[in-house]
């Protein structure tokens, strides 16, 4: 059984004091060990960002990958080994800004990874600049007279891309946030959860006080999560009424169980006995 103290590190943590970051982590330990995870078993991708430091606070295999690049590095780890759980983490600059081509690819593929998006609105390392989820009007060094790009929708991206499943969670409320990873994780197929992370250093608009106000959870207000109609409309809520929880779900095949080579059990089992890889290997001479 794995236990919160297994899954501590000894690595200092830098987050800024407040940052939503914490909440969010908390809820991942305690979704792997309420599933009952071995940490072995675990692999955490991450890209660059304040959110890629998860990685290091969080004791599982780690992966900490280059901007934007979350997704192609995950799908390998899973392609690789389909008997590991994959999660992948990116913030909201690194998923939708520079990754934002491999979104419908791993949707349409329906691998199954659970990708945790680290939503806060903003550049948070790089000290704050305006995000491709940053809303219209925004104020930040790069858009000092507001932004006049209306913001990415990362829920109606993903269900338009035929992702199986859809969901948003809100770092300000831990509780809700684990039930909604641990459905992600459980789910066969690729799983995008978009978390709303307050920034407390950079973004002074998306604040736990602007969240607490407007985030209501969707189970409480009957949503069906079959229903693809429903979830579109509930994904382009935003202002007085923000939803949280799962918007979409879906069964659908997944990838690596119709991957023909993995029909022998995952590649790293496999054995590379008799095969010549000297041709390949000269390529990268
Ligand atoms: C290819 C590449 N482009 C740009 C950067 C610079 N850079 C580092 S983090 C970052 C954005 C961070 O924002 P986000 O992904 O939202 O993560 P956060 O820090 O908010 O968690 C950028 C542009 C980089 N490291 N690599
Ligand atoms: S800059 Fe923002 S996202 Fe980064 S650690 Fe500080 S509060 Fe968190
Ligand atoms: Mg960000």
């Amino acid at each position: 059984m794995t236990t919160m103290q297994d899954l501590a590190t000894p690595v200092v943590n830098t987050w800024c004091p407040g940052c939503g970051n914490f909440g969010l982590l908390m809820a991942v330990k305690r979704a792997i060990i309420q599933l009952g995870l071995n940490r072995e078993e675990v692999v955490a991708v991450a890209g660059i960002g304040c959110h890629g430091k998860v990685i290091d606070y969080i004791k599982t295999n780690g992966l900490h990958v280059i901007h934007g690049r979350v997704l192609p590095a995950a799908t390998a780890v899973k392609i690789a080994n389909p008997e590991l759980t994959v999660l992948g983490f990116a913030g909201d600059g690194d998923a939708y800004n520079i990754g934002i081509g491999h979104l419908p690819h791993a949707a349409r593929r329906n691998i199954d990874l659970t990708y945790i998006v680290h939503d806060n609105l903003v550049y948070g390392l790089t000290t704050g600049q305006t995000s491709p989820t940053s809303k219209r009007g925004y104020r930040s060094k790069t858009t000092p007279r507001g932004s006049f790009e209306f913001g990415v929708n990362p829920l109606t991206q993903a269900l338009s891309a035929d992702a199986s499943f859809v969901a948003r969670g809100y770092a300000g409320d831990m509780h809700h946030l684990t039930e909604i990873f641990k459905q992600a994780i459980a789910h066969e197929g690729f799983a995008l959860v978009d978390v709303l992370q307050p920034c407390v250093a950079w973004n002074r608009v998306n604040t736990y006080d602007f969240y607490k106000e407007r985030v209501y959870k969707l189970e409480e207000e009957g949503h069906d999560p079959s229903d693809l109609d429903e979830a579109y409309r509930r994904a382009g809520e935003w202002g007085d009424r923000i939803p949280i929880g799962v918007l979409y779900m879906a069964e659908r095949e997944e990838y690596t169980n119709s991957f023909p080579t993995l029909a022998e059990g995952p590649l790293v089992k496999q054995s590379i006995e008799g095969i010549d890889i000297s041709k390949l290997l000269r390529e990268f001479h």
